[in-house]
């Protein structure tokens, strides 16, 4: 009771409105609680408004990681032709991500909407076939 008090009192200091304007919205707000922030026709029928808020942002793709996997055959440049192309990373780039593959077994080539993704290493494993080369390629959810 004691803390109740307490709080109605704090309340009524932040109170920023002045007591008399405060009741008037109070009494105001009693006779207008159907949610439609006081909106009427012309005809005195009720209207309805929406209370939710619109969906305007549209949800981000869920992102793939695109990884290379290191192997002992498939030749250097190869890799690094592959990053080119398929990941139009510049030839610094590439060089340091085959790099990193080679040194720790696998890397990240690329992050992409899983479609995208998907599509990549179909391209990879694709381009290593015909090379004959044993490059091996797989995506994993970011
Ligand atoms: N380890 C390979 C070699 O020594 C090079 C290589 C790098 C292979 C990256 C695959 O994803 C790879 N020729």
């Amino acid at each position: 009771m004691a803390a109740a008090g307490l709080l109605a009192r704090r309340n009524t200091k932040r109170r920023t409105m002045s007591d008399e304007l405060w009741q008037r919205e109070v009494r105001a707000r009693k006779h207008d609680d159907d949610g439609d922030n006081g909106a009427r026709p012309p005809g005195g029928d009720t209207v309805t408004q929406r209370r939710t808020r619109p969906e305007t942002r549209t949800k981000k793709p869920p992102m793939y990681k695109v990884i290379l996997l290191n192997d002992d055959y498939t030749p250097m440049e190869f890799v690094v032709e592959i990053l080119k192309v398929v990941f139009h990373k510049p030839h610094a780039e590439a060089t340091k991500i085959m790099l990193h593959v080679h040194q720790n077994g696998m890397g990240v080539a690329g992050v992409f909407p899983y479609e995208v993704a998907e599509t990549k290493v179909r391209t990879v494993e694709e381009l290593a076939r015909q090379g004959e080369f044993p490059l091996k390629c797989v995506m994993e959810k970011a």
